[in-house]
């Protein structure tokens, strides 16, 4: 410790908590030396772990714009206004809101600021790919407002649009939310639109998973159509944890006022600023080539997980992510998620459509490449990650063979370092 320090305030990390530094290095190390494929999961750039990590933490600034609770916010407003102005250059939308810090906070936003209690929301179930926050009982959304679901068709395993407008003819919800956490086809956001025009209610798009793929136009958008869209900005969109709320104009005052005063309080300044610089990087070329490699990527997954005998829900994937249905392997998820764990590759359990077990145990893993494409790998690489999963979910599978595989797997992530060297007081 720096004996010359009187307030702490000047020392670094690794002098002040040698337990808490080393966790880091480990979780550093973890990172870099396993196959990351939770399709939420994303390694956010230097740049944007640097703004979050920034002296933006110490201020308080509830408000917008030139109207805060609090003085000395020259400097937040600022990194607000060019974050809003960002986030709406990138998708094309009249007004955003940058404040909510998650997903979760941006969609009760919505709900208080668009709904009464008690109201019909039209969602997706979450056995079928839907949200914890899109009507689950053992959530607010579940609770406090009435839900019906729509869900995949059981041969195809798509949403069925058709049975969707009907659902919502029949239960006339004043909200209808597309989007979901394990879907891995297009959403048509266009038909949501016409169905919620047909019954009066709003559009909520939650594209938390598929932000990136929108910004980047590899998928296609839901700004033109929905009132208004919700999103996280760590998945695919790779910026820090946090949220963001688009919307159009007339929607703004209510939606501001629903995240702050309404569910919130003290905006995180410093992930607004790390937003800002996500948004940013979201514009650049590098970043959409970054975001096609991701579809390609999971496309080449997919391929190569089928040739190895591997089921998967609608036969395959249009997006980032894929959800194998592991019936005839007799594995369940959560099994096949620590062999694979052990074998240095990193996935969730999940549950697939009209799943016979539960959420702890699953049938299904639900792999996703923003990660690996993120740190470079290719079609040769996905491949190859296909090879380790089948081996290491194999019946002939045993702690030598996946010891092996780890071995593999940590000489592979050497070719593609996340951050490269680190300074030794450092974390990125
Ligand atoms: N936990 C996120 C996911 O993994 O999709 C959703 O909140």
């Amino acid at each position: 410790m720096t004996a010359e320090s009187l307030t702490g305030l000047d020392i670094s990390l690794d002098q002040v908590d040698p337990e808490i530094f080393q966790i880091l290095r480990e979780e550093q190390e973890r990172q870099e030396s396993s196959i990351v494929l939770i399709p939420s999961e994303n390694y956010a750039p230097l740049s944007v772990l640097e703004a979050s990590a920034s002296v933006l933490a110490n201020k308080y600034a509830e408000g917008y714009g030139d109207n805060r609770y609090y003085n000395g916010c020259r400097n937040a407003c600022k990194v607000e206004s060019i974050a809003i102005e960002r986030a709406c250059s990138l998708f094309g939308a009249e007004h955003a809101n940058v404040q909510p810090h998650a997903g979760a906070q941006a969609n009760l936003a919505i709900y208080y600021a668009l709904l009464e209690q008690g109201d019909r929301v039209l969602a997706m179930n979450l056995d079928h790919g839907g949200h914890l926050t899109h009507g689950q009982k053992i959530n607010y959304s579940g609770r406090w407002y009435e839900i019906g679901a729509y869900g995949v068709d059981p041969d195809t395993g798509r949403i069925d649009m058709d049975a969707v407008e009907s659902l919502a003819l029949e239960f006339q919800p004043r909200m209808i939310i597309a989007g979901a956490s394990a879907y891995p086809r297009t959403v048509d956001f266009e038909r949501f639109r016409s169905i919620a025009d047909q019954v009066g209610a709003y559009l909520l798009a939650d594209i938390s998973h598929i932000a990136g793929l929108i910004a980047a136009e590899v998928h296609p958008s839901p700004v033109p159509f929905a009132d208004v869209v919700t999103s996280t900005t760590h998945k695919t969109l790779r910026g820090p944890r946090g949220a963001v709320i688009l919307c159009k104009k007339e929607l703004a005052r209510r939606i501001d006022r629903a995240v702050f005063p309404g569910i919130q309080s003290g905006p995180l300044m410093h992930v607004i600023a790390a937003k800002a610089v996500a948004f940013l990087e979201a514009a650049t070329e590098r970043f959409r080539t970054t975001q096609k490699q991701t579809v390609a990527n999971a496309t080449h997954l997919a391929h190569a997980l089928i040739e190895h005998g591997f089921d998967l829900v609608s036969g395959g994937t249009d997006n980032h992510l894929m959800l194998v249905d592991l019936n005839r392997s007799g594995r369940t998820g959560a099994e096949a998620a620590d062999l694979l764990e052990e074998s240095g590759i990193v996935v969730n359990k999940n549950p697939i459509p009209f799943d016979t077990r539960s959420p702890r145990i699953t049938s299904g893993i639900r792999p996703g490449t923003p990660a690996v494409t993120s740190r470079g790998m290719g079609a040769a690489d996905m491949r190859q990650i296909a090879q380790w999963m089948h081996s290491a979910l194999s019946p002939a599978s045993s702690p030598d063979l996946r010891l092996e595989i780890r071995e593999e797997i940590r000489t592979h992530c050497q070719k593609f370092p996340v951050y490269g060297p680190l300074p030794d007081s450092k974390f990125r």
